[in-house]
């Protein structure tokens, strides 16, 4: 295949287009014009064998056991720890975000900090996933592969570390502004941030999952932005993905009951537009079906006998606690 260059100077709307295709420029590649490109995705990288790794790292394959939903204190202080790596990489690897920089140099800087953890990059090899993060840009909802492509003044990227240390997965996410952006995009991950921990505040044992989603999709209304639908949180522990589905708009049928122990993420993608999708051809990168931006947060949480606990939040996370707490001193009868 040969992959062709936008020119600088783009033709007009009813000129034919700079591609050679003979057609207007407006049915061809005008729709494009803003969106993120693929670019090139470098060889897979190696994880020492002095790692211990998860069952699919060599093969690609997932075979999926029966785990239980209730987690045991012992695989729970585990998961607590999984998740700080995760969070650790997370902050760190965001510290690093600048215009100029490629996906695939940040796909780099998060493996390695993995590795000096002894931790393994719990995407590299799953299901085939060839890479050890995922960074989603702009229009991009989840899944993007890092590659060439340099991140722009003004782009927004979602990083997504998982890492997988005494054997279970810690999984969390977080978008960040690249340079200076603009109002409507900061607004965008301002307000998913909030959906987020709308959405962990409805944690509660007893309650059915589909409190959280109401509480996401309620604050997204109230923005008026989209809540994606096709990507949903998913229970966690020794398995990366477990049958556990937490959606993020309100569905009755997300009725099963959350009981003290469980371990699931909440992962909402808001967007500007649409909350429909469409897939690139590579069949790993999901996209905004209308082309407008989109951000993520993510959390795995542990179900608690009063609430919830945030296995990868705590003071050295990026989005580390609620905006919604006052400082005690301000408290008021409102505070959760
Ligand atoms: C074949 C993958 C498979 N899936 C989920 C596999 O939960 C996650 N993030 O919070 C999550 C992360 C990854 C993941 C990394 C790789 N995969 C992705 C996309 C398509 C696909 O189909
Ligand atoms: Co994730
Ligand atoms: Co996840």
């Amino acid at each position: 295949m040969t992959i062709l260059t936008q020119p600088s100077i783009l033709p007009s709307a009813n000129d034919v287009c700079w591609c050679g295709s003979g057609r207007k420029y407006k049915r061809c590649h005008k729709p494009l014009e803003g969106r993120v490109q693929p670019g090139k995705v470098s060889p897979r990288r190696s994880v020492p064998a002095s790692i211990a790794r998860p069952p699919y790292a060599d093969t690609g394959e997932v075979v999926r056991w029966n785990e239980p939903a209730i987690k045991s204190p012992e695989i729970i202080t585990r998961m607590r720890h999984a998740g700080a790596v995760a969070a650790e990489v997370l902050r760190l690897a965001g510290e690093a975000v600048k215009p100029g920089m490629t996906t695939d140099e940040i796909d780099i800087y998060v493996h390695d900090l993995c590795i000096e953890r002894n931790s393994y990059p719990s995407p590299l090899n799953y299901m085939g996933y060839p890479k050890s993060v995922c960074t989603s840009v702009n229009e991009v909802i989840c899944h993007g592969i890092p590659d060439s492509r340099k991140l722009e003044e003004g782009d927004i990227v979602n990083l997504d570390v998982t890492c997988y240390i005494g054997g279970v997965h810690g999984d969390t996410n977080a978008t960040f502004a690249v340079g200076k952006i603009d109002a409507q995009n900061q607004a965008l991950i301002d307000a998913t941030e909030e959906c987020i921990w709308h959405g962990i505040e409805a944690v509660k044992p007893g309650r059915p999952l589909s409190d959280i989603g109401r509480a996401i999709e309620d604050h997204a209304n109230l923005h008026k932005l989209g809540v994606v639908r096709a990507f949903v949180g998913h229970g966690i522990g020794e398995q990366f993905h477990t049958d556990i589905q937490v959606l993020h708009y309100y569905d009755s049928r997300n009725s099963v009951v959350m009981r003290p122990g469980m371990t699931f993420t909440i992962e909402p993608m808001i967007t500007l537009g649409t909350w429909q999708h469409k897939m690139w051809d590579d069949e790993w990168t999901a996209v905004t079906a209308d082309g407008t931006r989109t951000a993520q947060f993510e959390h795995m949480v542990l179900v608690t006998e009063t609430g919830v606990d945030v296995l990868t939040g705590g003071p050295g996370a990026v989005s580390g606690k609620s905006p919604f707490t006052k400082p005690s001193s301000t408290k008021s009868s409102f505070t959760r």
